[in-house]
């Protein structure tokens, strides 16, 4: 079953942003803490019932208990679709948008009597709502962009959504079509793009056995409405996390796999120069094979393998089909050996309950040890300044140092290694002492706040600091929801260099921070790389594989990540800035 905790938690929130619209405070937080217990469970709520333990998990009440039940058992909510009624309708999606919130709306509707969004966006540019108290141009111009963000977010998923569907989707159909031979999904998914239009799916099969598979699909709980139904494609729109998808299926011949594998894997611009290639070999390549142009002859097609060397290329891992190169250096030979998942030996930023992450030290280190081959993991839980956070002051983080001693060695080994999440203040001097900053193994400096002024100074002068090994999602981006900051990250990639520190790759789902942009240009110029989960709860641990994925979109191999080392190699790196500044090495 496709999980449902997200939807859940998408609700609650609804829910809490209706009920402080409504003036009910009390209601609104406990939704609004049910939303995030909801969201940070390790396991499916469907578990939790099968198991008699959901009235049994923390902060959620019996009220709310039953609602899960019913949203379980009939799809609804009864009391969210009352809720609803209550609140003007154009209001219910935009009233958990970063800028807008129930307080700004109510404000909005009872001084301007306004009450769907196309008044909400014409009063926005005339100029009433920037003339109400408190507000002003600033709060407007960010209310526009924040709704023109949310606007082309619903246009397109995010990669980590767009990989939990595929991979529902395609067990599903392997489960109950023992007639599909082959199934992948294809598409900008295949190759990894941060973020995903429609999802395409390829099977193979039997031509007497298109229709069952057709019928199947259009017929699957998920979907609300069937746009083609064909026996070579339909394509259908489905309802995920209240959000609708268009999902492709196409089904080919086996001997044609390859052939429909590498046309609808793309890029459109990538398929476009490779048939220009193709084109002066006298060939010529569609969905069904590659062919010679004057006789028609196929001479390729079954393997994706078959393709590419048809037309005289090494096969091209899909994460790099984007036509930026990568066609060039196929033909010479000369592909990048992209990093893999296999790879990756550690995880250089983690949150546990010492800052806001959900999980202890302690089972966050049983978890790791049972489910990921990892040879170490770094606490960074969060400093100070992170009030809302819980921020580690010193005195509290000596403390945890020694909760993560006394864990090494009760479990006889060194696998967990002292860290921190330090804030860079707003001069880019840090947030803890240098002090306390050089008794730990690895340190990552991180901009959290002032987000609208030019951050590149306090980047660098973080950078600076002898004890700042790497910088934590550099950009501050969050995907659909929050600009980068202004930075000139051609700056901060030639400081990473001239310092010794390196750059992260967070990959958190919204963050992906850097880009593949910058993490190319940044591998270009020698820079060492991170990739780093930032986990604050156990399965923000599976974010690796997607972190990954754009460190391979942007053409990093083994050798550029650091934490493909291991953590002797991860200390001679800390060990080498130290010295270039000339403090005390760490042991
Ligand atoms: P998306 O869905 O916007 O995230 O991006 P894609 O890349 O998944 O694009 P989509 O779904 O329109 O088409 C899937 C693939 O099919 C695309 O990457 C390449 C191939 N394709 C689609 N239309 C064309 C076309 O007109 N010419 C060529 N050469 N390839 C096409
Ligand atoms: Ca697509
Ligand atoms: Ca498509
Ligand atoms: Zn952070």
């Amino acid at each position: 079953m496709y999980n449902i905790n997200k939807d859940l938690a998408n609700i609650f929130k609804k829910m809490a942003a209706i009920y402080e619209f409504l003036d009910d405070r009390f209601r609104a937080m406990a939704y609004q803490r049910a939303a995030h217990i909801i969201e940070d469970l390790p396991d499916d709520v469907r578990n939790y019932i099968a198991t008699g333990k959901l009235y049994m998990i923390r902060g959620i009440g019996s009220s709310i208990a039953s609602k899960i039940e019913e949203y379980v058992k009939t799809g609804k909510i009864q009391k969210y679709e009352e809720l609803k009624k209550k609140v003007p309708e154009d209001f219910i999606e935009l009233i958990d948008l970063p800028g807008f919130g129930p307080k700004t709306l109510k404000r909005i509707y009872e001084e301007l009597g306004i009450s769907t969004k196309e008044e909400l966006v014409k009063a926005l540019k005339d100029g009433r709502i920037e003339q109400l108290e408190g507000f002003g141009p600033k709060k407007v111009e960010n209310m526009l962009k924040g709704l023109q963000m949310y606007e082309i977010s619903k246009r397109r998923i995010i990669l980590w959504e767009a990989l939990q569907i595929s991979k529902y989707l395609t067990e599903k159909l392997k489960k109950n079509l023992k007639e599909i031979h082959k199934i992948e999904v294809v598409g900008s998914t295949r190759r990894r793009k941060e973020t995903i239009g429609d999802l395409d799916i390829l099977v193979t099969a039997d031509d007497k056995d298109r229709l069952k598979i057709m019928d199947f699909f259009t017929s699957l709980e998920e979907v609300s409405e069937v746009l083609v139904k064909g026996p070579k494609k339909s394509s259908v729109i489905m309802k995920f996390e209240g959000k609708e998808r268009q999902v492709d299926l196409r089904i080919f011949k086996d001997e044609e796999w390859g052939a429909a594998l590498q046309y609808f894997t793309g890029s459109k611009q990538h398929n476009i120069h490779l048939r220009e290639i193709a084109k002066e070999k006298g060939l010529k390549i569609n969905e069904y094979g590659v062919f010679k142009a004057d006789t028609e002859e196929k001479v390729a097609g079954e393997t994706e393998e078959s393709v590419y060397k048809a037309v005289g290329m090494d096969w091209i891992p899909p994460e790099l089909r984007e036509d930026r190169g990568e066609i060039e250096a196929a033909m010479e030979h000369k592909l990048p050996e992209l990093v893999e998942l296999k790879d990756i030996k550690g995880d250089l930023h983690v949150h546990s309950t010492w800052s806001d992450g959900v999980v202890s030290i302690k089972d966050i280190v049983d978890f790791v040890r049972k489910n990921y081959r990892y040879e170490y993991i770094v606490i960074t839980d969060h400093s100070k300044s992170q009030r809302v956070a819980h921020g580690l002051d010193e005195e509290r983080l000596l403390e945890e140092l020694k909760e993560i001693q006394l864990i090494n060695k009760m479990a006889g080994l060194d696998f967990v290694k002292k860290g921190i999440e330090v804030d860079i203040l707003l001069d880019g001097s840090l947030d803890l002492s240098d002090e306390v900053l050089s008794q730990l193994d690895w340190v990552v400096a991180s901009v959290h706040s002032h987000f609208s002024r030019d951050n590149t100074d306090r980047i660098i002068k973080a950078m600076e600091n002898p004890y700042v090994n790497a910088i934590g999602h550099p950009t501050g981006r969050l995907i659909g929801l929050r600009e980068p900051y202004p930075v000139d990250m051609d700056a901060v990639i030639k400081a990473a260099k001239e310092t010794g520190t390196a750059l992260e790759i967070n990959a958190q789902p919204r963050r992906m921070d850097i880009d593949e942009i910058w993490i190319r240009k940044a591998v270009e110029n020698g820079v060492k790389l991170v990739i780093s989960t930032d986990a604050h709860n156990l399965g923000n641990f599976a974010f690796m594989e997607i972190g990954v994925s754009i460190a391979r979109r942007g053409w990093a191999t083994k050798k550029d990540i650091l934490n493909t080392g291991s953590w002797k190699e991860i200390q001679k790196f800390v060990n080498q800035k130290r010295k270039k500044f000339g403090v005390r090495a760490i042991k």
